[in-house]
């Protein structure tokens, strides 16, 4: 079974962390809708969602990736490298601990799950505004013994990593999603890929599940480069919570359990 953890939307999300983009109103209720139909489209492919209850003294709750990486083996709880969001991580960890063995990340080390790109074995760590060196340094620590290649890779135009690249194919033929003009191709370059249209520079942060590939309404452009490569694809809207520089991976974790 496939399970994903979400948060509702917080009633303070115009209060959110912003580092690229200028303030914008976000309406709650239109947030609040668009998240409503994610999560639809989450159980039509099939997970389980289990929605955590709204934190409205937490303006970023509702991007629950940033606060844990979970793997097969075990789950990472983040240490946010905004302070703000640091409180988010309490009751990500009590979901999760049914599931998974429980490890976090400590201080002085900062990680958000937006900047950490798992490619089978692989993981790409985004060194960024919000994840250090030790961080990273302790993330590869910490998976080692279960055979993890951590890297860290410099990520200074976009908020996140996960923000300039993300897996549109998974298995043995990964194909990633790029926008090369946020992340150097070097970084990329063992993988193939395919880049965002250069109009949409957000729309390199999509969602694998399984194999369908969940992305924005709003970048039809992309969506096409993905579906000439035979790939399938769903979309939601996304506007809203975009304004918090929020894309549709961030707003879920997603983990199979039952399995091995
Ligand atoms: C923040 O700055 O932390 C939020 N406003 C946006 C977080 C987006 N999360 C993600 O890309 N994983």
């Amino acid at each position: 079974m496939k399970i994903a953890i979400t948060r509702a939307v917080s009633r303070s999300i115009a209060d959110c962390q912003l580092t690229h983009l200028e303030r914008t109103p976000i309406d709650y209720g239109v947030a609040s809708g668009q998240h409503a139909e994610y999560v639809r489209l989450l159980a039509a492919l099939g997970c389980h969602v289990i929605e955590l209850p709204a934190l409205d003294n937490c303006p970023d709750a509702v991007f629950v990736e940033d606060t844990a990486l979970v793997l097969e083996e075990v789950a990472v709880i983040c240490r946010p490298g905004s302070p703000a969001r640091q409180p988010e991580t309490f009751s990500i960890a009590e979901a999760l601990r049914p599931f998974r063995e429980i490890v976090e990340i400590r201080a002085p080390g900062t990680v958000d799950g937006g900047d950490v790109l798992r490619i089978g074995k692989q993981i790409r760590a985004g060194l960024s505004t919000r994840t250090n060196e030790e961080g990273v340094r302790q993330l590869a620590e910490i998976l080692e013994p279960w055979g993890y290649d951590v890297r860290g890779v410099a990520i200074d135009r976009a908020l996140h990593l996960k923000s300039a690249v993300t897996l549109v194919r998974g298995g043995d033929d990964p194909l990633l999603l790029v926008n090369p003009a946020w992340i150097a191709p070097s970084t990329v370059a063992a993988f193939e890929y395919v880049e965002t249209d250069p109009s949409e520079p957000a729309a390199a942060n999509a969602l694998l599940i399984d194999d369908t590939v969940v992305m924005p309404e709003a970048f039809a452009r992309t969506r096409k480069r993905l579906a000439d490569r035979g790939l399938s694809i769903r979309t939601v809207p996304a506007s809203e919570l975009a304004k918090a520089e929020g894309g549709v991976t961030c707003c879920s974790l997603v983990f199979e359990v039952g399995r091995g």
